[in-house]
């Protein structure tokens, strides 16, 4: 049995999440697991993901926030006469990838690329560890969550033997739209096979709309689906989330299909995602150096359909 706070409505991109014990469930803790590299690589092979409670220290979470709350306050995003920490959205705020805010944050450098981060990355492949200079931060207004997608289709250049880490910037709610994880799709062969072959950076150059891709104008957003209720019923598993608190990291390889639940609260909900692999693995040259091209023209890539 699922036990929800009272009149929790769990939606995805609007659709309603079935909550019941055979389609919802909760993410397990591995932090019984620190340290002991082979059950940890056990747990991750046999999951997907290892969610990892209180593995960041939450005083080190919270300053994260602090500065990126300051620059979303000088931006005049929030609603006054809230404390600032709170983040509370101004009515009628869009705003959902900010990539930016973490570039201007030396906090959250700190926290993710330093300290208890690190320390876990080696202990779990084991040898030197790069993580991508790049840093995925979500300031997601009051709205729609992200839609399912793995993301080996943004970051499948180099070694697949890579990991996300998803940090709350804070405490995150149900309510507030976390991330979801399907259940046992890192086994899926049809993803690994079709959908998981895919990158959204390359594009037929001999097609009249080549241009458009090279250029960036147009692109493929890398969505595996944008209704996560049928995705489930067509894959299986349940889709597992967490009532996610400042310190908790949820660690994922690149099969895992995922995505968030909506924000239903007033608050901006405040996550980054960051990437790691051995140093000594080739690397996605997108997400490198002192000014990574990312998404942009000089990440395209043409080839002859
Ligand atoms: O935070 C989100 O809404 C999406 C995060 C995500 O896709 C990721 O961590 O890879
Ligand atoms: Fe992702």
């Amino acid at each position: 049995m699922i036990v929800l706070p009272e009149k929790t409505v769990l939606t995805s991109l609007g659709y309603e999440l079935d909550c019941s014990g055979e389609a919802f469930g909760y993410l397990t803790d591995s932090s019984n697991l620190l340290n002991q590299p082979q059950k940890l690589r056990q747990r991750m092979q046999q999951d997907g993901y290892l969610y990892l409670r209180a593995l960041l220290n939450s005083q080190e979470v919270w300053q994260s926030r602090q500065e990126i709350a300051e620059l979303l306050a000088a931006e005049d995003c929030l609603k006054p006469g809230h404390p600032i920490l709170e983040c509370v959205a101004k009515p009628g705020l869009k705003m959902h990838f900010r990539p930016d805010l973490a570039a201007q944050s030396q906090a959250i450098k700190k926290l993710l690329y330093s300290g208890r981060m690190m320390e876990f990355y080696q202990v779990f492949l084991g040898r030197d560890v790069r993580p991508f200079d790049y840093t995925w931060l979500r300031a997601i207004a009051p709205g729609h969550g992200t839609y399912a997608h793995c993301d080996i289709v943004y970051m499948g250049r180099g070694t697949h033997d890579l990991y996300t880490t998803w940090t709350p910037l804070g405490d995150v709610s149900l309510e507030m739209g976390g991330l979801i994880i399907l259940e046992n799709s890192h086994r899926l062969e049809r993803i690994k096979n079709d959908y998981g072959c895919k990158d959204v950076d390359s594009y037929c150059s001999n097609r009249k709309t080549a241009q458009l891709y090279a250029s960036g104008e147009k692109w493929w957003n890398g969505a595996l689906s944008k209704n996560p209720v049928s995705l489930r019923k067509k894959y299986g598993g349940r889709w597992l989330t967490a009532d996610f608190k400042a310190g908790d990291v949820l660690i994922f390889g690149m099969f895992t299909i995922h995505a968030s639940l909506d924000n239903h609260s007033q608050q901006i909900r405040l996550s980054s995602d960051s990437r790691y692999q051995l140093a000594s693995e080739p690397v996605d040259e997108r997400w490198v150096g002192s000014n990574p091209v990312g998404h942009s023209a000089a990440g395209k890539r043409g080839r002859i359909c």
